[in-house]
């Protein structure tokens, strides 16, 4: 491999599905940015002579670890855990945990890689990392969850600090499992520090925490039909998922004049003409989190509305704003294009990766309003770079302060993709706009450290 695999897109790409086979989410990932980063680094021989990209898309480390935990009935059950250390050149690794039987190391591998470029946007200085196990949280009881918080941590610990790696939530860990993994954390170092984000109030989280990333998505919106003259009030958005991230979506669309039309889990989705009020989203939030509830039981709950089994996804659904909040590739191409052709004018992805590479492309030369994952779902992670701030400080700062730092970190990702992503006659690319700049921050602070 010689520099000149830099010049060469396919090249590189074929490169990176040698060098992680099986790893398609890895892949996808890489790609994506690559198909930017490539026309940026064309004339800038500084970035590929000391191949960059190609540093970026090698984890710092990759660490495999068994947790043993045993069940309710006594059982030993054994799961795999990882901790990706992406990159850490503009500060200590940061990013969530996430606890699916769906996670493989090609799966935290790609969203640790998109966490060093959201990370990079959000103007706060914290690298990029991720982890998780594909342990199934669903149908666990409350024990057994705590039991296997603690084993993941019993080995997670010698490899996290507050200065080195500091984990957060993500798919089917919130607050409770924070508790859990930090109560460990606590009880086998006797440190308490800032290793964790997303912890209670009491024990050093922050304010609007929860509620950031799917708030953070929708002023990122608001910024984009801002930059066109329009506004979210009045508008019809179809939303997946009905997790952390959605139930905040759609709360700060009703909060701004805006009308939810859907949300959906891995079963189904759910579609209510009428508009999923605050009530209705309360519901959903407490049916969810502490009945741990399948969406379907809302059609039951409120009438006028319907349920969609199956698995199937709302794209079908006419929308003006569509917020996929689910997952990776829950958008394909052949649902971008359906969304178009009822008119769906922006897309902001409250998800990691939600739309494949397929759907990507669609939005992209339709040029509509789209912007990805690592740019609007990056106020989770900025909220979460707030906690490390007052944690370290050893104080915390109100909930309008931190409201009004939301906003200004989502404006200022917004005017950095403009920056890179606009063009000529005026029509902004957001995901160039993002990789470019994500890229930027951390390609020159690597630069810096010469070859490491
Ligand atoms: P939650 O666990 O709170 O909710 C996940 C939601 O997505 C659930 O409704 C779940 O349905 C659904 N879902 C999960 N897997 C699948 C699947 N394979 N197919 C269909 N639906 C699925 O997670 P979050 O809301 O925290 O995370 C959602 C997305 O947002 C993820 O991509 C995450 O990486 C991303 N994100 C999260 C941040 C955060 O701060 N929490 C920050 C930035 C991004 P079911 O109950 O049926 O599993
Ligand atoms: O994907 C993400 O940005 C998150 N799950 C949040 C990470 C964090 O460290 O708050």
């Amino acid at each position: 491999m010689g520099a000149g695999d830099h010049v060469d897109l396919n090249g590189f790409i074929a490169g990176v599905k040698r060098r992680n086979p099986g790893q398609d989410e890895f892949v996808q990932a890489v790609t994506e940015v690559a198909e930017d980063i490539f026309d940026f680094i064309g004339d800038k021989p500084k970035y590929h002579e000391a191949q960059i990209l190609r540093r970026i898309a090698e984890p710092d480390r990759v660490v495999s670890f068994r947790v043993c935990w045993e069940d309710d009935n006594n059982n030993i059950r054994v799961q795999r855990g990882w901790r990706v250390q992406n990159n850490n050149a503009i500060g200590p690794y940061k990013g969530g945990i996430r606890f699916h039987p769906s996670v493989t190391e090609s799966v935290l591998k790609f969203l640790a890689f998109e966490q060093t470029f959201k990370n990079a946007l959000t103007g706060l200085p914290m690298g990029g990392g991720k982890g998780g196990s594909n342990f199934n949280p669903k149908g666990k009881s409350v024990n057994e969850i705590m039991r296997f918080c603690q084993s993941f941590m019993t080995e997670l610990y010698r490899h996290i600090g507050a200065d080195v790696d500091v984990p957060a939530g993500d798919i089917g860990v919130g607050g409770r499992e924070i508790g859990f993994m930090f109560g460990q954390y606590k009880r086998i170092t006797n440190h308490f520090t800032g290793v964790l984000t997303g912890k209670g109030l009491e024990w050093g989280g922050s304010l609007i925490r929860t509620e950031a990333t799917g708030y953070g998505a929708v002023y990122f919106l608001q910024n984009m039909l801002k930059s066109k003259g329009m506004d979210v009030a009045g508008k019809t958005a179809a939303i997946s998922g009905s997790g952390n991230v959605a139930t905040h979506a759609a709360e700060k669309v009703v909060q701004l004049g805006g009308k939810v039309l859907t949300l959906s889990d891995s079963e189904g989705f759910i579609h209510d003409p009428d508009g999923i009020t605050q009530d209705k989203i309360d519901w959903v939030k407490t049916h969810k989190t502490h009945r741990r509830g399948r969406i379907s039981e809302y059609a039951t709950e409120f009438k006028g509305s319907t349920f969609h089994g199956g698995g199937a996804r709302p794209w079908g659904v006419p929308c003006d704003l569509a917020l996929p909040c689910a997952t990776q590739n829950e958008l394909n191409g052949a649902e971008a294009k359906l969304l178009l052709q009822n008119g769906c004018i922006a897309v902001a992805e409250g998800a990691n990766m939600p739309t494949d590479l397929d759907g990507v492309h669609i939005f992209k030369a339709a040029r509509i309003l789209y912007a990805p994952g690592k740019a609007s779902n990056a106020g989770g992670v900025a909220v979460s770079g707030l906690e490390m701030s007052q944690n370290s400080a050893r104080m915390s700062w109100k909930e309008e302060e931190l409201q009004a730092m939301l906003k200004d970190i989502m404006s200022g990702i917004h005017d950095r993709c403009l920056e890179y992503g606009r063009s000529a006659d005026g029509h902004t690319d957001y995901v160039k706009g993002a990789n470019i700049a994500g890229f930027k921050k951390v390609a020159d602070a690597m630069l810096a450290f010469g070859v490491v």
